[in-house]
């Protein structure tokens, strides 16, 4: 019987994730690894995300997903390139799935990779991806006390999005105690507060997320 430990399986993801790393920084990508539980709204984030970033970055998408290409589907008629990971029951994405998906992408003709993981709190937070940030999403319909219960995915991510501010007031969701649980987590980390159906809030992620590129990525039109 072959016994492969967990801890060498993540030794392998990392040289995989240190691969995609330099690809993306090769092909001048900045990769955003956007988090959150199950429904929490990120691809509406995506969606909402890419009006704000028209004619300033080009963006793409890599999709994960346990089944199914509908968020693919909802990215695409967008026109904007998106690749469909189906995990086949794996509850999180690995480097090696992420090395098979910018395969299938034209890194030349994107500045922003968003790589939408598999909703799930947990096992998503132990996987590097290669990715440059990492962003959390949170909705004001789950509870405000998510950063004290999973910490590991708040840790050290770069930003934390609570969206569905729109339904504050249908909840006890206090926005002021998330923000400060999750300073003792990620005490550099960026936290907006949107609406990703109305686009409120928008503008200031997008302004992040072009400002964390690094000077002189900004993209004039041509
Ligand atoms: N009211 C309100 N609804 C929202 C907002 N953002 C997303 N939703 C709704 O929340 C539901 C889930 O949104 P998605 O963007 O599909 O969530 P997701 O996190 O991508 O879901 P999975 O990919 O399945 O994990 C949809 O019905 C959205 O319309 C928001 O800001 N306000
Ligand atoms: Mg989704």
């Amino acid at each position: 019987m072959r016994i492969v430990a967990a801890k060498k399986l993540l030794k392998a993801n990392d040289l995989l994730a240190a691969e995609n790393r330099a690809k993306l920084a090769a092909a001048g990508v900045a990769a955003v690894n956007i988090l959150g539980s199950p429904g929490a709204g990120k691809t509406t984030l995506l969606e909402a995300l890419f009006a704000a970033l028209a004619h300033r970055a080009r963006p793409a998408v890599i999709e994960g997903d346990i089944a199914g290409a509908l968020d693919a589907e909802r990215i695409a008629r967008l026109g904007v390139p998106v690749v469909q990971i189906n995990t086949d029951g794996a509850c999180h994405l690995d480097a090696g799935m992420i090395a098979a998906a910018l395969a299938d992408l034209d890194l030349q003709a994107v500045d922003l990779l968003f790589i939408e993981n598999v909703g799930n709190l947990v096992c998503t937070a132990g996987f590097d991806l290669g990715e440059q940030m990492r962003a959390v999403v949170l909705s004001t319909v789950e509870g405000d006390d998510k950063a004290v219960k999973y910490p590991a995915i708040f840790q050290g991510s770069d930003a934390l999005v609570m969206t569905k501010c729109d339904l504050l007031g249908h909840t006890n969701f206090d926005p002021a105690r998330v923000a400060a649980d999750y300073r003792r987590l990620a005490p550099d980390g960026r936290v907006f507060e949107v609406c990703a159906t109305t686009g409120d809030g928008i503008p200031a992620v997008a302004a992040w997320l072009l400002g964390s590129e690094g000077s002189g990525r900004e993209r004039t039109e041509t």
